[in-house]
């Protein structure tokens, strides 16, 4: 049976019953890498079947940063065949681009008039991203949490699954559900809840221990690529940071060291055992060691992934099919979502 959300699934605000709805997002800036898949898109498929599933390609946030044109595009064909080449079935899950679906950017205005500058301004990841360079980035950029709050809140998502570096956004959704629901006296919006679990909420970056792996990081060589062969893997791994100390029998003796407590959480991860598991397992041996080990743990996950989307990625009008029935679906559900906000606040009805 799909569980794809239906319209009339809307939650009846005024009595504060909200369906429990799974909403979540990847910007298409970049080719897809193992953090999005261990952070985001696996457990994305795991949450199909247990709730209504609803997943976006941000494209809107994408271009908060430069894109060229004929990148973006490609990239957010790729990333739905990433999706799917995950798990996540587009019949049983709701999977479209942002920009297909008016409501995102309509409700982004409404709630960038409802978030107050002192919220905004305390956003980390906007200073790591606009660095020393604030003045020169786009307002966008700035704006870009507010217009997440509209990506959840135009699907009264209850539940977001993410990354730890987007728990501090999907708090500032909850700040802005809960000014607009005082400020207009309507229980409208729902309270959102982060969810933030297994051993890769934060995977690192292969070249640094202390910074997150990341689509746009300029070194390749940091980060593992949805669409890396076997070979680019095992040595991308085979050349990643570590140190010389063999490994302890559990996560405690990893404390002060990042890239190896990176890597024993990643293998963790791809094979669904505990880090204290993968520990003990290798005890005592050095990386020369656990480094063959893990590529083969990350080639066996990751070809068939990367092997189905290339087979998607061959038929470009297939993949824009499936995003345009899943924007319409998206659009039946947002749209009445935010004509109530917009009669909340006092505007004219459209119809
Ligand atoms: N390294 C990571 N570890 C765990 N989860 C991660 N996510 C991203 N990187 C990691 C999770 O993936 C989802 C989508 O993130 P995004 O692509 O929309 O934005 P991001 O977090 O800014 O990812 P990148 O790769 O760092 O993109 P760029 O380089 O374009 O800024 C989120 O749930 C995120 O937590």
């Amino acid at each position: 049976m799909s569980l794809a959300p239906q319209p009339d699934a809307t939650p009846d605000a005024s009595k504060g019953a909200f369906t429990p709805r799974v909403f979540s997002g990847i910007q298409p800036s970049g080719g897809l890498t193992l953090g999005n898949y261990l952070g985001a898109l696996k457990r994305f498929a795991a949450q199909q079947g247990q709730r209504e599933t609803i997943y976006c390609l941000v494209d809107l946030h994408a271009i908060t940063v430069w894109q060229e044109p004929e990148a973006l595009i490609r990239q957010t064909r790729e990333a739905a065949a990433g999706f799917i080449a995950s798990g996540v079935d587009p019949d049983a899950s709701v999977l479209f681009a942002q920009s297909q679906v008016p409501a995102h950017a309509e409700l982004g205005w409404l709630l960038m008039c409802v978030a107050r500058m002192g919220w905004m301004n305390r956003m980390t990841q906007f200073k790591d991203k606009a660095g020393k360079n604030a003045e020169a980035v786009s307002l966008g950029l700035y704006a870009y949490p507010a217009l997440m709050a509209a990506d959840i809140l135009a699907y009264h998502a209850t539940h977001v699954p993410v990354g730890e570096d987007q728990k501090q956004h999907v708090e500032l959704t909850r700040d802005i559900a809960a000014k607009f629901n005082h400020d207009y006296g309507v229980d409208f919006f729902p309270m959102t809840e982060p969810v933030i679990e297994g051993p890769a909420t934060r995977v690192m970056s292969l070249r640094d221990g202390t910074k997150k792996m990341s689509k746009s990081d300029p070194s390749d060589a940091s980060r593992i690529n949805l669409s890396d062969d076997a070979d680019t893997i095992a040595q991308k791994i085979r050349k990643a940071r570590t140190d010389a100390e063999p490994l302890p029998g559990s996560m405690e003796g990893l404390k002060d060291r990042p890239e190896a407590k990176n890597l024993v959480n990643i293998f963790a991860a791809l094979t669904d055992e505990t880090a204290d598991a993968i520990c003990a397992r290798f005890e005592g041996q050095g990386f020369g060691a656990f480094k063959p080990a893990l590529a083969d743990a990350a080639v066996a996950v990751l070809g068939p992934i990367t092997g189905r989307m290339n087979d998607l990625m061959r038929d470009p009008g297939e993949l824009d099919r499936i995003l345009r029935a899943g924007a319409e679906r998206a659009d039946a559900i947002s749209a009445p979502i935010v004509e109530e906000t917009r009669r909340i606040m006092g505007m004219i009805p459209k119809r």
